[in-house]
């Protein structure tokens, strides 16, 4: 496994490469943002929402314009359940609030920093059939995470790392 992670970290952009983009050897995911596209590695520009279409397609939108689309919703309240069906899920802050990354689980990895997420996830959702790993790439034996199927950390503050401190934000990695 590691030998595996080690080999697919050394050939770099695994994720946007699989993505079908041209920029695969640049870093940053490109993602298209009110008309304009956007490099999430350098900044959101104050979008609340990216997701990774299984496509290839990299969206990002405003949790404000989710609200006023989804019939019935809660407005304003943020919760597990904005995750996508099928997504692996990412916020900035705890218990399903901040910023959210969605990733399709079609892809190997994701390295965190291509969309600006690195030591950032505060809280995760893995709402697919697919078992998934986080992993801090700070250490060089790369201690991971496990999110089982289906299964959710509403605050990574409550999980122990193996260097000390917590997972909250840590993460730098996602296997799937
Ligand atoms: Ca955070
Ligand atoms: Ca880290």
């Amino acid at each position: 496994m590691l030998l595996g992670l080690t080999a697919a970290l050394a050939a770099g952009g695994v994720s946007t490469a699989a993505a079908g983009q041209d920029s695969a050897e640049e870093t940053g995911a490109l993602a298209q943002y009110e008309g304009k596209t956007i490099n999430l590695a350098e900044s959101w520009e104050g979008a609340d929402v990216c997701r990774q279409q299984a496509s290839g397609e990299l969206n990002c939108w405003d949790e404000a314009d989710e609200a006023l689309t989804a019939a019935g919703s809660e407005v304003g309240i943020q919760a597990a359940s904005d995750c996508t069906a099928s997504y692996f899920c990412l916020w900035d802050g705890a218990n399903f609030t901040g910023a959210r990354l969605e990733l399709p689980m079609d892809t190997f990895l994701d390295l965190l920093s291509n969309y600006g997420f690195e030591d950032r996830a505060s809280s995760v959702y893995n709402r697919s059939v697919y078992f998934a790993q986080l992993f801090d790439n700070d250490y060089s034996d790369f201690p991971s995470l496990a999110v089982a199927p289906g299964s959710q950390y509403s605050d990574l503050n409550t999980l122990s790392h193996p260097y000390g401190g917590t997972w909250n934000d840590r993460a730098d990695l996602a296997i799937f």
